[in-house]
């Protein structure tokens, strides 16, 4: 029998501010003018769905700059 060792090596990621602090520009990454889940996603991996559409105002899938803001302030 075979015992799996989960080795959990704490990697030390040193990443500038990106955690909360990603602005809109870096978060729009095909610089559509929105940002999609996908990209808030990518951006903001915290960010749960149900906070994407709350911070959605017009509920049209997308974040504007003010959405976004929105989602950024809390
Ligand atoms: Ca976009
Ligand atoms: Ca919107």
């Amino acid at each position: 029998m075979k015992k799996f060792l989960a080795t959990l090596s704490v990697v030390a990621f040193t990443a500038p501010a990106f955690a909360q602090a990603a602005d809109f520009a870096t978060a729009d990454a095909d610089s559509s003018g929105a940002v999609s889940w996908e990209e808030v996603q990518a951006a903001l991996p915290d960010v749960t769905e149900e906070q994407f559409k709350a911070a959605d105002a017009d509920a049209n899938g997308d974040l504007s700059e003010e959405e976004f803001a929105t989602l950024t302030a809390g």
